[in-house]
């Protein structure tokens, strides 16, 4: 028989990396849709047009869709990925990014456990959690979240992973994962931002862009070798959570220098702070800070120590940092080509 799984947020950078994954494995995928204005199937185009995944709608903040949608898939493996995943915009809206990110995990698992109390749960949990706690963070790191982003996830993790694996028995783990990246990230996340920017600049289609909080390190990963570890999580005989990180940390401006060394731009920074800009090598700006990009509170510093994920999983990354920026940059570089020449 063929192992069925419900991913929530299929729709999303990783969604759409795991239902490859899933399908290739040879699993009946099916995935939660949300109705949305824009065409939500841009990241699913081939696996929809083959007609390897099932696409249910529904929305995390209604308890009967979620109902619905499970028995309609009755899944053996629920992944969790769906979230307003912004930091940044959760400091606007945290009732919205509570209601989906903590609220919406205990009704799919109440309506889950009612119909199948041997169903396995993945939650898609962040470094984000660790907030103000220094690096190299791990699975006895304390937690000192920020932003709502961070608060709901963290409540999500202790109030429904913990507390149901150890008062109920339910099988749920938490993949605690850093930063990952791909070309299929959103518009909005730095290093997508970045890598869409110079880009454009490199292919003449833009003059410069603006970014916010140049210092803050990250411990950027490639989400393709992120979404093989979801898996590999449920796959244990019994349920733990991991932390999933590739033990570096990088900056901002780090991030901006791999990918114009891979656009074989050079750029140099001029000033300091706020009034901190990079110009080419012709002495034109390219990139200036903008305060409106600064969040309220940051996190400085994310680093992750994934000793038991690579111990007890065998799981390690494969792409490095700059290997990482390049493929972004080149897969942007490509596309605007291709729109370039095509108007
Ligand atoms: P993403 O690209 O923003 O995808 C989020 C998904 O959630 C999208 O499919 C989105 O649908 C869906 N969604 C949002 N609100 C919903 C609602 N009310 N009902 C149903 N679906 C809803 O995020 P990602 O980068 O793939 O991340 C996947 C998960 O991992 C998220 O839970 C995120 O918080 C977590 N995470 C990500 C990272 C990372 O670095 N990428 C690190 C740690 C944890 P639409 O397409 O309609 O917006
Ligand atoms: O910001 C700084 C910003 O929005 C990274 C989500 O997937 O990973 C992601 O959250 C850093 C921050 O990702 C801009 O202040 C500077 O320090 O790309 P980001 P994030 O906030 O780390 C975690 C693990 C998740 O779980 C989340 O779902 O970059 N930064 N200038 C900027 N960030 C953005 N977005 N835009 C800027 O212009």
């Amino acid at each position: 028989m063929k192992k069925r799984a419900l991913i929530t947020g299929i729709t999303g950078q990783d969604g759409s990396y795991l239902a490859e994954y899933l399908v290739g494995l040879g699993y009946e995928v099916w995935g939660l849709m949300r109705r949305t204005s824009l065409d939500p199937m841009l990241r699913l185009e081939s696996l929809v047009r083959k007609r390897r995944i099932n696409i249910i709608y529904g929305n995390m903040h209604h308890a009967s869709s979620l109902k619905a949608a499970l028995e309609m898939s009755r899944p053996h493996e629920i992944y969790n990925l769906a979230a307003q995943s912004d930091v940044g915009i959760s400091f606007f809206v945290p009732e919205e990014t509570e209601d989906i990110n903590y609220a919406g995990l205990k009704r799919l698992v109440d309506e889950a456990v009612r119909i199948n109390p041997k169903v396995r749960i993945y939650q898609a949990s962040t470094s984000e959690m660790y907030g103000k706690t220094l690096p190299p963070q791990n699975e006895r790191s304390s937690f000192k979240p920020v932003s709502p982003y961070g608060k709901a996830k963290l409540r999500a993790h202790k109030t429904i992973v913990e507390a149901y694996r150890k008062r109920r028995g339910l099988y749920i783990c938490s993949g605690i994962l850093f930063n990952h990246e791909s070309p299929r990230r959103g518009e909005h996340f730095v290093t997508r931002k970045i890598a869409i920017s110079l880009a454009k600049i490199k292919l003449g289609l833009q003059k410069s862009f603006s970014l916010g909080n140049l210092n803050a390190r990250r411990d950027w990963g490639y989400a393709g070798d992120y979404v093989r570890v979801m898996y590999a999580i449920l796959q244990q005989e019994k349920p733990d959570d991991f932390v999933i990180a590739t033990g570096e940390s990088h900056t901002v401006r780090e991030f901006v220098e791999a990918v114009a060394r891979s656009l074989r731009m050079k750029i140099r920074w001029k000033g300091t702070g706020l009034r901190e800009i990079a110009v080419d090598e012709r002495g034109r700006t390219i990139l200036r800070v903008d305060k409106k990009y600064y969040r309220p509170v940051e996190v400085n510093h994310l680093r992750g120590d994934s000793m038991k994920a690579r111990r007890e999983l065998g799981w390690k990354p494969t792409v490095s940092f700059d290997r990482l920026a390049a493929m972004m940059a080149q897969a942007e570089l490509k596309r605007f080509r291709h729109m370039k020449s095509a108007v």
